[in-house]
């Protein structure tokens, strides 16, 4: 309940931020997207960690209005790259509100953000609670251009089934297989398995966590089509970010 406190004084003294991390394709290491990610550093508490931000959020329901700050704050930055993709988290608590769409719309058209622009990033937990509704939801978005990504894929618990009936553009491996994979050569043959699985759905695949010159390698190999990780840098501020796409031959 004090944490909760503090995050909402947090957020009303505009001390949450968002930061970018890239996203390029595999074959040329060109960057055709980002991920936006909320920081919060805090001068009471010091750096504060995502997911402990995020559970409280939803845990308190100031998650909605968070995730119409990163949205909003996502659209402004857009003129920076407008020619790239930027990818969203949304948390299953704020696609739960009925009017969900209608305001995610309604922040885009303030901006003049073309919602081919935004990508939203679901966990597999929006499989769980009521996913026909969240389907719903999506699949009005997703008409206007806005694509879907699964986020950690393949540590969830959902089934190829309940995959296969919900409306998604692509899949995001998540970056515990990429780090397996130096370590322990059986972790390609899952890799390669997962990137069927997406290919046969029609579905791009994104992989997380790629550190080094070789795990990006091991994952072009494994017909992993694009590459987010600290190879390419690490989540950064606007600027940095500006800076960097602007290095970028
Ligand atoms: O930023 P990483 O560095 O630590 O993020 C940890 C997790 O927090 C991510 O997996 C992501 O799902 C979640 N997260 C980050 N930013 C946001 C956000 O703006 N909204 C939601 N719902 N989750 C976020
Ligand atoms: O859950 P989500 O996948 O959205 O979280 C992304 C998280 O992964 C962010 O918190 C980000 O800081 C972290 N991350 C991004 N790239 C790397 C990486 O190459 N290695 C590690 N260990 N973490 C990463
Ligand atoms: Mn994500
Ligand atoms: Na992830």
């Amino acid at each position: 309940k004090q944490f909760e406190n503090h995050l909402w004084n947090a957020f009303q003294a505009g001390e949450l931020e968002v930061f970018y991390q890239p996203i390029a394709r595999s074959s040329d290491m060109g960057v055709t997207g980002l991920e936006a990610l909320i920081r919060w550093n805090s001068p009471e508490l010091g750096y504060v960690s995502p997911a402990k931000l995020v559970a409280a959020a939803e845990e308190s329901g100031l998650i909605r209005d968070i995730g119409d700050f990163v949205l909003d704050r996502v659209c402004q930055d857009m003129r920076h790259w407008p020619d790239l993709r930027v990818s969203v988290n949304v948390s299953p608590m704020q696609l739960r509100d009925p009017s969900y769409p209608a305001g995610f719309q309604k922040i885009l058209k303030r901006h003049r953000v073309k919602p081919h622009q935004i990508e939203i990033e679901l966990t597999e937990n929006v499989l769980i609670d009521d996913p026909d509704a969240a389907a719903r939801k999506l699949a009005e978005l997703r008409k206007l251009g806005v694509t879907v990504a699964l986020d950690d894929f393949g540590t969830g618990f959902s089934s190829i089934g309940a995959l296969r009936s919900f409306p998604l553009d692509r899949i995001k491996i998540d970056r515990s297989f990429v780090q397996e994979m130096t370590t322990n050569p059986e972790s390609i043959g899952l890799v390669r398995a997962l990137v069927a699985v997406a290919d046969s759905m029609k579905l791009e695949v994104v992989s997380e966590g790629v550190e080094t010159a070789e795990q990006a390698q091991m994952m072009r190999l494994c017909g992993c089509e694009y590459l987010q990780g600290y190879l390419l840098s690490r989540p950064a501020p606007v600027a940095s970010i500006v800076e960097l796409l602007e290095a970028a031959p």
